[in-house]
């Protein structure tokens, strides 16, 4: 397929404007400025450029080899405004299918042609998504601390930046290392550097016994209008899940998030007969399929896919749509690890899609902002997509050349006997 130069005509000779364009280059670059990303940069015939974030923490190599090695080459002489049936040719068009490394690889190009078509007609994606339906997108950002009082001035902290919502993560006692906590002083960056994953221990009773008694604490400590939240990070059993939710109704949580591991989603019938509090699940699906029974069997009150993760613009509003028939809002994963062009991307969504509830927005370190100049901005708990043509994002290649990839891998975590558990 490929498209031609020049201006297309109607028969009457109107000239509709559709001049059609031709993707000459697609080519990925992985920087590292404090951490990983892995991008995309399209370039058309007529010199536009399209931005698409490609990374996936830990495995960032499997998608820069997968964008490079199969799909890249497809993408050559392409029209870019085909945004649609490229998708539908990456995802149909491959078998093997599905997956986080397959579909962060289409996702990276979905972004990457909404960015050129935004371009193309000198408007931000989401005027092309149908324009906003809201005026700002409100996000939650994360609070951590080893013990309570930690805990309580880092949320404190992001109270004084105007946040609305904070995740609390908390230490365990009798536990050196617990996901979402940093024991030093720099923000919590899960990603170990070096050639193998570092081993913690985990201890889901002590968990148990402590999570609620933290969560308590900062309810206490904040009053009742804070939105607070908290990720359990795939780790209980559906009955450890349910006598937990049930602990926490009092707390008021947002949402309670990853209760359990996500492969069997029908063990949510069981946590959601026991308990009312808000689930939130999704951040490591990747298709609308994935989510299928948990939205339409009402498991979960959020649904947390990711633009990158989950194929790319189109395909969130996919997920998302399947969600407002069910009244299940949209919620998506945006951590450190998550690069500032899928914020953007995911912003766009945010401001056109009903049902978008929060974006997670844990910040960024100001040399990613150096290598990733955006449009969009934060302001008083809130966070805005911006006005410039197409997702808003430039990549300063210079600057990004900089800092090579550096081999880095989320924990494992190990039960007390040794045995292998869920990070
Ligand atoms: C977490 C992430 O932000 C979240 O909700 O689940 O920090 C997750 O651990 C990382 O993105 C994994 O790369
Ligand atoms: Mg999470």
């Amino acid at each position: 397929m490929t498209g031609t130069g020049g201006n297309r005509t109607t028969d009457s000779g109107h000239d509709t404007g559709r001049a059609s364009d031709t993707i000459v280059a697609a080519d990925v670059i992985i920087t590292s400025p404090g951490r990983n990303f892995v991008t995309l940069k399209i370039t058309t015939a007529q010199g536009l450029t399209g931005w698409g974030d490609a990374t996936l923490n830990g495995r960032e190599l499997a998608v820069a080899s997968y964008l490079r090695d199969h799909v890249a080459p497809l993408l050559i002489g392409r029209d870019p405004a085909r945004i649609e049936d490229t998708w539908q040719y990456l995802y149909r068009g491959v078998y093997w299918r599905r997956g986080p490394v397959t579909m962060t690889s289409i996702g990276a190009v979905d972004i990457a042609l909404w960015d050129i078509k935004g371009k193309t007609t000198g408007q931000p994606v989401y005027q092309l998504l149908g324009g906003a339906v809201r005026d700002r997108i409100l996000t939650y950002t994360h609070a951590t601390g080893w013990d309570v009082p930690q805990l309580l001035d880092s949320i404190d902290a992001r109270r004084e930046q105007g946040f609305l919502a904070v995740r609390a993560q908390s230490g365990v006692p009798g536990l050196d290392m617990v996901y979402g906590v940093t024991n030093g002083a720099a923000g919590y960056e899960p990603a170990g550097r070096g050639a193998a994953p570092v081993e913690e221990v985990w201890d889901t009773d002590a968990y148990l016994r402590h999570a609620p008694k933290v969560l308590a604490a900062a309810r206490d400590h904040v009053g009742p209008e804070l939105k607070l939240l908290h990720d359990v990070h795939h780790r209980l059993t559906p009955g450890q899940a349910a006598r937990l939710g049930k602990e926490l109704e009092g707390v008021g949580l947002f949402w309670l998030e990853d209760v359990t591991p996500a492969e069997n989603q029908q063990v949510l019938r069981h946590v959601r007969q026991h308990t009312t509090v808000p689930l939130a699940i999704g951040e490591v699906f990747n298709t609308v399929w994935e989510c299928q029974s948990l939205i339409t069997e009402q498991l979960i009150d959020f649904v947390r896919t990711c633009v990158t993760h989950a194929g790319g613009i189109s395909h969130l509003r996919r997920i998302a749509a399947l969600a407002e028939i069910w009244q299940i809002a949209l919620g998506p994963h945006g951590p450190s690890d998550v690069s500032p062009v899928a914020l953007g991307a995911s912003l766009h969504v945010g401001l056109s899609t009903p049902n978008f509830a929060i974006q997670e927005y844990m910040g960024y370190e100001p040399l990613v902002h150096e290598v990733f100049q955006h449009g969009w901005s934060y302001e008083n708990g809130y966070l805005h997509p911006g006005d410039l043509p197409g997702i808003g994002i430039e990549v300063d290649e210079k600057l990004a050349a900089r800092y090579p990839y550096e081999p880095a891998y989320l924990p494992v975590a190990r039960r007390r006997d040794g045995s292998m558990t869920d990070w």
